[in-house]
């Protein structure tokens, strides 16, 4: 696996574990970041021995945000021209299922990269929070929309409008985690769901994200029609076949496709 300036990449069988590593910038994300991320999730969407994604920060910060120092000097032709942020959609539009591992300050952009995966687990230290506008800025990279979808209006626009940080507990509530875990018990925690999701079939498992992620680009109808054509499609594959044999047959499924 190729080296990285800004992150460590990682692998633990199925499992690519990615560390944001600028530690003494509270891993604040800077242009670097954004292109090595890249760079390493086109790698694992081509690599068929990746069957999950897991990205964490450090203890003190997932990410304390997008980086000020680089973005202070930019002016309206800068961001409008080069659009440079765009490219977070990248880990938005990954094909593998991810899953955030999130222990202290996920802010701003910190907040908002963990929104782009699939699966957010938080320590009991983290803290979420979208404090752009005390910047003089609004969130960019999907914050009030991503956010308002995860936790709904009212906490959306309290947070937005305010800028003050929800703790994991407010988070899990309000519907943005999945699960809180001590913080020493974090990176297991999540390795061992990403490990589980690796361990199902492949195709099967892209198809669930891209269901689930339908849900919130459509209508209903819409939406149940993509899922309904999806569920068909399972049919021809032979991991339905041996999954449903191996329940029939009180057994473990054997040989997912994991390519
Ligand atoms: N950018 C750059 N450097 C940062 C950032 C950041 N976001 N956050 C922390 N740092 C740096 C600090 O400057 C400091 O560096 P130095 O030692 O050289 O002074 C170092 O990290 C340690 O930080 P602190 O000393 O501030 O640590 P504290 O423990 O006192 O405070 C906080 C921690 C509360 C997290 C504090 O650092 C903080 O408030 N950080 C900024 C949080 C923030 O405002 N984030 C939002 C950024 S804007 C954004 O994300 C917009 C995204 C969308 C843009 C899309 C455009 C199209």
């Amino acid at each position: 696996m190729t080296d990285f300036e800004t992150i460590i990449v990682e692998r633990r069988e199925r499992v690519a574990l990615v560390t944001l590593n600028r530690p003494k910038a509270l891993n604040a994300l800077n242009f670097q970041v954004l292109a090595d991320l890249q760079a390493a999730f086109t790698e694992f969407d081509r690599d068929p021995a990746v069957g999950a994604v897991v990205i964490t920060g450090s203890a003190k910060a997932f990410a304390a945000g997008a980086d000020i120092k680089e973005m202070a000097p930019k002016t309206y032709m800068d961001m409008f021209l080069d659009d440079a942020f765009a490219g977070w959609d990248r880990i938005g539009c990954a094909r593998k299922p991810t899953i955030a591992a999130v222990a202290g300050y996920a802010l701003g952009g910190g907040c908002e990269l963990a929104m782009l995966c699939d699966i957010l687990i938080a320590a009991d230290t983290a803290k979420f929070g979208q404090p752009e506008i005390g910047l003089g800025i609004i969130p960019g990279i999907g914050g009030s929309q991503r956010l308002t979808r995860a936790i709904g209006k009212a906490k959306a626009m309290d947070l937005v409008l305010t800028g003050r940080t929800m703790d994991a507990e407010e988070a899990e509530r309000a519907g943005l985690v999945s699960r809180i875990v001590p913080a020493d018990e974090l990176l297991d925690a999540a390795l061992t769901v990403a490990a589980t999701v690796a361990g199902m079939s492949l195709p099967v498992a892209m198809i669930a994200k891209e269901s689930v992620n339908r849900a919130f680009e459509t209508t209903l109808a819409e939406g149940l029609r993509f899922e309904r054509r999806m569920f068909h499609s399972l049919f021809a594959t032979d991991d339905q076949k041996e999954g449903m044999a191996a329940f029939v047959e009180k057994r473990q499924p054997a040989n997912f496709t994991h390519r």
